[in-house]
């Protein structure tokens, strides 16, 4: 095995979004030769350079430390040993001419990579991965997202081994070059960064399909994938096709190139990557049937579909100018792959997933040693700045944005943007400037989102002068490392009222804010605000912060009595959900800090057997109304985390309801039984995530153990399947190692279904799920080299089960360390993805706190750490 570090050198240095300078040249366009072979390929790449006026004539090149240098030539001559310098990282040439044509060969070894970036090889297929810093591991190249140019690739390959040749673009020749090698070429006509690059070469199969464009153009839609999964494309294909119609009606925009090529493969640091017309998808997120995906895994490949088609136009026709902006590209295409799914499905449901996800990630990495505003300002190694606050507080930006000026003024700002940038290599500054511009609106203050880190907290009290109610909101925002003063934010704040009869209650208001469809959105700009609402009805409720409109989190003096009025009454979704959770949740964390074993009071027993008599309400909604607050969430409503009286209590609620509404829960369980058989319309997904939400009670009855064996033994589908599963792996059931054993046996032969069998045990609540998981990664189909499969081991019990990771032992923090190590022998990318939850030892008593550092510390010892985990490491210490 390679040690992938060893070949590294000094640690690289803080990059700083102050030092930005735009480069010093142009590049016309590069021809790209690939040349494969069984053990290496060989790369030779020209390049026009045109100098800027007034630039130096020295040139640096980025370059990588895995690669040979075969030859360098500048218009056709080498360059001579003493003209040029080269380094593991760079490769610097004392003096260019103004124009010229610069051409490089090298030497790879794709077979040997598991960093997977830059060339390597998955399954039996050449891929590329080039985001975020890739191209330079395969030629030497000015690798940054701000120098764009045209590529014009020709791949030679084995005919037999690599039929399939596939890069950017539209395609052009292919031939016979004898010897039993071909080739392919492929032209790009839009110039993009080398981040967006792509090659695939291999033996794939092929589902195709094609899309007429609104303005009739026709489009060759291939998804390529392994034979056997041929018959799994179809929910890709047709995402792919309801994307390019969705995004031609709600934004107006069209593809732009003959070909949309989507290829599957395995082994693969992220979800997908959407590569100019090759984007390059993670299995997981492309391959889906009702056999061997759940109805969330169908969500998800809709969804990952969406946003790499979404990326061709916020990403792709518009790029970021450097990597501190990379949310100018993935906060607003997470906002447009939202906004789509929410289209395609339940908006109410979506939102709710959104939020909790947001609030499971997100709001501890801002609230941790690794928070970093929207916008970072410096890094060491970019790789770890692919976080969920880049991402998915990227979004809620957007979001907010949406909200401050509306739907038709945003759409205005979306057009104003391309308008002005496509072609170009843009800044978040850019896009807020456009939305400004289309609107009216200013958002100076606004854009303190973009350069603060941290969750703002927001208090909301009342006051009544007369039949005046008088909402007061207070903001104030924690210090962060290297923030330690925030300035107030301007947020959008939605807000209801709802009437003693439940009705929606329109008052004149007084304070910065408009009525919109029943909800008022306010502006709350200074840290303390009042805004007066006139003549409102005496018992009426204020409902706050409908749809989660800010990423906030919110104290409000509501009564446990107010909540359970606006858990039922409330026209808005997340509102009810919320009011629920709220309820549920103070209930808990009492019973935590207390270690109380008292019976549930009467108002949560009749709230939760509401919700169950609910008729009216999408089912799926009422799932999530039934759905006690995970361990997680309840954990961030605590001073310092008490993982067991958190588990216990959560259980002890879950088992009281299940006692008390046993009947209810059966009759409803039952009929929608009755309303069974595979479907996957919206209404038999909603159908079924409310039963496999009632099946979490029943397990908990008399006969748990039968209803769940059976439900597993009966399930006609892979969601149906997992519900039972986890409850099994969750048990002390006398047939859970038979079932786990029959499971495997009957996937072993497929990747993605194995995943969920690691992940299913790796979230178990047994007191042993430490030690088993230990287990697991010697178990014959674990590997440290495919991502996925760690995920699904490591990071499920690492990031998913507080329980069982914070053992009071320290035993789930060392096995963490000890992961991080071996991990980034192989993939440094992938194994500083494991650490942040070591780095939440703030949130912990002793001796946690102290096994948790010992952890960190352990794997700061190791020699040869890569500069991806030190940095994250290091961080977490500090
Ligand atoms: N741009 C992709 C995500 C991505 C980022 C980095 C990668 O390798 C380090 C791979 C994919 C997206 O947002 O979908
Ligand atoms: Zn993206």
């Amino acid at each position: 095995m390679v040690d992938v570090r060893s070949a590294a050198s000094a640690p690289k240095q803080e990059i700083r979004l102050e030092d930005y300078e735009a480069p010093a040249f142009t590049i016309e366009s590069i021809n790209l030769i690939f040349r494969l072979h069984d053990d290496y390929a060989e790369v030779e790449a020209r390049s026009l350079f045109r100098m800027k006026k007034g630039a130096g004539s020295e040139l640096r090149l980025d370059g990588g430390p895995y690669m040979d240098l075969l030859a360098l030539e500048i218009d056709g001559s080498p360059v001579p040993d003493d003209q040029f310098v080269k380094s593991a990282e760079v490769l610097q040439l004392r003096s260019v001419p103004e124009k010229f044509e610069l051409g490089v060969v090298t030497r790879l070894r794709p077979r040997e990579n598991t960093r997977l970036e830059g060339l390597y090889f998955s399954g039996g297929n050449f891929c590329t991965q080039c985001e975020a810093e890739g191209f330079r591991h395969i030629t030497y190249f000015p690798d940054r997202p701000d120098v764009l140019t045209r590529y014009h690739v020709r791949i030679e390959a084995d005919t037999k081994s690599c039929p399939v040749l596939l890069s950017n673009g539209n395609p052009g020749q292919k031939g016979d070059l004898g010897d039993g090698r071909h080739f392919a070429e492929w032209n790009d006509p839009h110039p993009k960064p080398s981040y967006l690059f792509a090659l695939v070469a291999g033996n794939l199969a092929c589902q195709n399909d094609s899309y007429t464009t609104a303005s009739g153009r026709q489009v060759d839609l291939n998804i390529y994938v392994s034979e056997q999964d041929l018959d799994k494309c179809d929910y890709a294909m047709q995402s792919l096709k309801r994307s390019m119609a969705w995004d031609e009606e709600v934004f107006g925009l069209e593809y732009d190139l003959d070909v949309y090529n989507i290829v599957a493969v395995s082994d693969f640091n992220m979800g997908a990557m959407e590569n100019k017309g090759l984007n390059i998808f993670n299995t997981k997120y492309v391959l889906a049937s009702p056999e061997t995906a759940t109805d969330a895994d169908f969500d998800h490949v809709e969804g990952v579909i969406g946003h790499e088609y979404f990326h061709n136009w916020t990403g792709n026709r518009v790029t970021c100018r450097d990597w501190f902006q990379l949310s100018l590209k993935e906060g607003l295409t997470v906002f447009r792959d939202q906004e789509f799914s929410s289209d395609m499905t339940s908006r109410a449901v979506k939102r709710l997933d959104d939020v909790r996800v947001l609030r499971m990630l997100q709001f501890p990495e801002d609230a941790g040693p690794l928070a970093h505003p929207v916008r970072p300002e410096k890094y060491i190694e970019i790789n770890n700045f692919y976080t969920t606050t880049v991402y998915n507080k990227g979004a809620e930006v957007i979001r907010m944005m949406h909200s401050i000026i509306g739907p038709e003024a945003f759409r205005k700002g979306m057009d104003l943007y391309f308008e002005r940038h496509d072609g170009q290599a843009a800044t978040c500054e850019d896009f807020a400037a456009a939305m400004e511009d289309a609107s009216g609106a200013d958002l100076k203050q606004f854009r303190l989102w973009y350069s603060q880190a941290g969750t703002p907290k927001v208090t909301a009290r009342r006051s009544h002068e007369g039949r005046d109610l008088i909402i007061t909101l207070e903001q104030s925002c924690a210090p962060s490392p290297g923030q330690g003063v925030k300035l107030p934010y301007h947020m959008p704040i939605r807000l209801g009222l709802v009437g003693p009869n439940g009705g929606e209650v329109t008052a004149d208001l007084e304070g910065d804010g408009k009525w919109e469809d029943g909800s008022c959105i306010v502006n709350l700009r200074e840290t303390h605000q009042s805004f007066r609402f006139k003549n409102v009805p005496e018992g009426t409720v204020p409902s706050i912060l409908r749809g989660f409109s800010a990423p906030v989190v919110l104290d409000h003096d509501l009564s446990d009595d107010e909540l359970a009025f606006l858990a039922v009454q409330d026209s808005d979704p997340f509102v009810r959900w919320e009011s629920t959770q709220d309820l549920y949740s103070r209930y808990l964390v009492k019973q935590v800090s207390e270690d109380g074993e008292g019976h549930p009071p009467e108002l949560l027993l009749q709230v939760f057997t509401g919700h169950l008599a609910d008729k009216a309400t999408d089912p799926a909604l009422v799932a999530e109304l039934l759905t006690l607050p995970g361990e997680i969430a309840l954990g961030q409503k605590m001073e310092s985390l008490a993982p067991e009286r958190i588990h216990t209590a959560r259980e002890t609620l879950a088992k009281a309801f299940a006692d008390a509404s046993s009947e209810n829960i059966i009759d409803l369980y039952q009929s929608l039984k009755a309303a069974q058989g595979y479907s996957h319309e919206q209404g038999a997904k909603a159908n079924r995530r409310l039963r496999n939400v009632l099946l979490n009670y029943i397990a908990l009855m008399p006969d748990g153990e039968e209803t769940t064996q059976r439900r597993y033994a009966e399930a006609d589908n892979m969601t149906d399947c997992m519900a039972a599963l986890s409850l099994i792996s969750h048990s002390n059931f006398d047939c859970r190692d038979k079932v786990l054993q029959e499971f495997y046996d009957k996937w072993r032969q497929n990747d993605l279904v194995i995943d969920k069998w690691f992940a299913v045990q790796a979230q178990s609540k047994r007191s042993d799920t430490v030690s088993k998981v230990r287990e697991l990664t010697q178990h014959e189909a674990f590997t440290f080299k495919n991502p996925n499969r760690l995920r699904s081991l490591i990071s499920t019990f690492s990031m998913l089960n507080q329980v069982r990771f914070h053992e009071k032992n320290g035993e789930g923090y060392r096995f963490l360390a000890e992961m991080i190590v071996r991990v980034d022998e192989l993939n440094p990318q992938t194994a500083a993805r494991l650490v942040a939850p070591l780095g939440r030892w703030g949130r912990v008593d002793e001796p946690r706190k102290g096994f948790m550092k010992d952890a960190l510390m352990s794997v700061l010892k190791v020699s040869n750490l890569s500069d991806d985990v030190r940095e994250l490491v290091e961080k977490s210490l500090a």
